[in-house]
């Protein structure tokens, strides 16, 4: 059989676990995200692809910036975006933002997209999660699913049986890896990592936390909670010193270190 996906997925997750940095908030939040020089993506990634275990971006990024990752870090072409200038009611919903094909040209060890189950859009979504994934087994890609559950019906996308109900989803579609919320608790996230029935788990690392401290207790317990990682954007790029930010990250995550002793290392 082909074996395409389980070589890019070991890349990725060189001792079964994984600290892949999110970058695809250009589009998803806009500049704004990026005070002051780091709005150049060049500055911002060159502090980081030394130290975590891929990177995650959109294709144009990721194109315009390779000088800085080629060679030093696995690359995960996100194929789904939206802006935050969109009208209200079309917030749920992600557009193809590339094609697998062009995450092949570019290098690519993995291709993501999200899908917003329970979204009024959940229709359209799933059928272009197909899409993605259908293209992404012919090359032997796998495929990360930003599994978030958002939807008028959905009163808390925090809520452990919500995010549960996510991950399966995002098994029973076939995804090779899965992105989603943290739940609040190690026991929580225990029980969404158990739903996943093998697939590995990562934390999305959401807005920054009041500290560096702060978030490396978050990135313990979801891996105390036998998770595989955490995906992190804003808790690194934000982070006065991505550098060190992403380094305390890796410890957690790799040697199981208690956050004060990350921070010191
Ligand atoms: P963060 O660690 O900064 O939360 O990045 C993860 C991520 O999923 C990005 O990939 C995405 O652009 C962003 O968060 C979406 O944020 P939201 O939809 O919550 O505004």
């Amino acid at each position: 059989g082909y074996i395409g996906k389980r070589v890019r997925l070991g890349r990725i997750l060189r001792d079964g676990k994984a600290v892949v940095f999110a970058f695809d908030h250009g589009v998803e939040h806009g500049p704004g995200d990026f005070p002051g020089e780091t709005v150049n993506p060049r500055k911002i990634l060159s502090k980081v692809v030394g130290e975590v275990d891929a990177v995650m971006m959109l294709p144009g990024i990721a194109a315009l910036t390779s000088e800085v990752w080629q060679g030093k870090v696995p690359l995960i072409v996100k194929v789904t975006s939206k802006t935050s200038l969109r009208p209200e009611a079309e917030k749920l919903l992600q557009s193809p933002f590339g094609f697998v094909e062009d995450a092949v040209a570019l290098g690519a060890d993995a291709v993501a997209a999200t899908v917003y189950w329970g979204s009024n859009f959940e229709d359209l979504m799933l059928e272009r999660w197909f899409q993605v994934k259908r293209a992404a087994e012919t090359y032997g890609l796998p495929c990360l699913q930003l599994s978030y559950p958002r939807g008028p019906a959905i009163k808390n996308m925090y809520d452990v049986e919500v995010v549960r109900y996510g991950v399966r989803a995002a098994i029973e579609s076939g995804a090779d890896l899965i992105k989603t919320y943290y739940t609040g608790s190690t026991e929580s996230f225990r029980r969404v990592v158990e739903v996943a029935a093998g697939v590995p788990v990562l934390m999305s690392g959401g807005a920054k936390a009041r500290t560096l401290l702060d978030f490396l207790y978050v990135v313990k317990s979801v891996m105390d909670a036998g998770a595989q990682g955490v995906v992190v954007g804003r808790n690194i790029f934000q982070h006065e010193d991505p550098t060190l930010a992403a380094k305390a990250i890796m410890y957690v995550v790799h040697e199981g270190y208690a956050p004060e002793e990350a921070l010191r290392k």
